[in-house]
């Protein structure tokens, strides 16, 4: 068993978890905000089975796409910047994915 961990852009979060639901992946959506950007974002928990694993990250890149961060000059970034060092544009996404090897799960 796996547990897939997909960090995606909030707009892209309702549409990727509908897609997940309708191929009868059971996820969960975390209220999560970047460490650099200091924006708000998704993350989707996703348990599945080792074999399932392709598919659901096939679908999770076909339904994030990447954004560009238009940063100003008065944004504070997590390393602490706030002279407009790094102003301009960040590109975000699509989706940052991790897969994680489950030794055990339980339900009660
Ligand atoms: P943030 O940490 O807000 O990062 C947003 C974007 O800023 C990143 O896009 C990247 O282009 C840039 N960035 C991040 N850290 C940077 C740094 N130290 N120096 C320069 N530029 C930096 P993505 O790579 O697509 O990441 C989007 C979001 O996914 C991140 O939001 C973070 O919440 C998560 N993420 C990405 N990689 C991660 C990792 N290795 N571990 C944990 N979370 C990660």
């Amino acid at each position: 068993m796996k547990l897939i961990l997909a960090i995606v852009n909030n707009e892209d979060s309702a549409v990727v978890s509908s897609a997940l639901t309708k191929e009868h992946f059971t996820v969960t959506r975390l209220s999560t905000t970047g460490g650099f950007l200091m924006v708000g974002n998704t993350t989707l928990l996703i348990g599945t089975e080792d074999d399932k694993v392709k598919q659901a990250k096939k679908i999770i890149a076909d339904h994030c796409s990447e954004r560009t961060h238009h940063a100003t000059s008065t944004e504070s970034f997590g390393r602490g910047y706030s002279d407009g060092a790094l102003s301009g544009d960040i590109k975000v996404g699509g989706a940052t994915v991790f897969v994680l090897s489950v030794d055990e799960t339980d339900k009660y």
